[in-house]
């Protein structure tokens, strides 16, 4: 055998896997976004401008992250395709292709489940270093991107009721920022401000302490424990303002 069809003999294999090792610290935000999910809500035909039904499938794969996944995030923000994850430990030794392939991965799977779907989706995955300050302003970024998400897919979809194409709606918008998306949509009778909360501001998925009732067999008494549930938050405050970041405070 020739040198070159050995080749790997140069090189030993696992030294091949340039990035396994590389690791983070926490905390960290993993983002996970659905790959081409324009497709996935023509094929599935989603209601426009929002299909709560999509919006509820996402809280389910979000609370399959939290419950279920085996890597423990805190909590979960969602909006449109998207859900930041939040983790203050890490699982895999904190080995970023780990984490992002298991959290995208996953919850392809669960949505798909949630949808019934017949074919196979996907999200990609990044992971966002933060510290317990920035958290807070990653959250209110992302929840700006809501909102401005929230007043395109209004506008868009107004436009082409009208009979304009997708593309021509989407040249109309540029450059028209909230304050003109909300005066166009106000004019056709839509107030951008009331529409529901989880459109403007998305959803958070996170634990929280119940008490319950439960029996003690050994003393036959009713006693009260303490758990925790996981709970879907779909009248969120602005991550930006004092109750917002004290709701997120409260969580980390
Ligand atoms: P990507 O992320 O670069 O692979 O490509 P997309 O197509 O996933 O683009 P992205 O993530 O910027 O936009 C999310 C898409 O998902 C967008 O085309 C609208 C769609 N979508 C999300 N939520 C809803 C919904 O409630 N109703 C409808 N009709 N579509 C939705
Ligand atoms: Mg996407
Ligand atoms: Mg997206």
């Amino acid at each position: 055998m020739t040198r070159s069809a050995e080749g790997a003999g140069e090189v030993p294999m696992e030294k091949r896997e340039l990035f396994s090792r590389l690791a983070m610290f926490p905390p960290v935000f993993v983002r996970l976004d659905g790959r081409a999910f324009h497709r996935l809500a023509r094929i599935r035909n989603f209601r426009k401008p929002f299909d709560d039904r999509f919006s509820d499938a996402m809280c389910t794969v979000c609370t399959a992250l939290l419950r279920d996944s085996g890597m423990n995030p805190l909590f979960a923000y969602t909006f449109s395709d998207e859900i930041s994850l939040f983790f203050d430990r890490l699982p895999f030794d904190g080995r970023v292709e780990k984490i992002d392939s298991v959290c995208a991965s996953f919850a392809a799977s669960a949505l798909a489940l949630a949808l019934d779907a017949s074919a196979p989706l996907a999200f990609d995955a990044r992971v966002v270093a933060v510290s317990p300050e920035a958290a807070v302003e990653y959250l209110a970024f992302r929840q700006r991107e809501a909102w401005r998400n929230h007043c395109n897919a209004y506008c868009q979809h107004a436009l082409i009721s009208e009979g304009m194409t997708s593309r021509q709606a989407a040249s109309a918008l540029k450059g028209t920022g909230s304050p003109g998306m909300h005066e166009m949509m106000f004019s056709r009778g839509i107030n951008l401000a009331q529409t529901p909360a989880w459109e403007r501001r998305g959803v958070l998925v996170c634990r929280a302490a119940v008490e319950k009732e439960g029996y003690n067999p050994i003393s036959g008494e009713t006693v009260t424990v303490a758990r925790r549930e996981i709970r879907v938050n779909r009248d969120l405050p602005l991550f930006s303002e004092p109750d917002g970041i004290a709701l997120i405070r409260s969580l980390m």
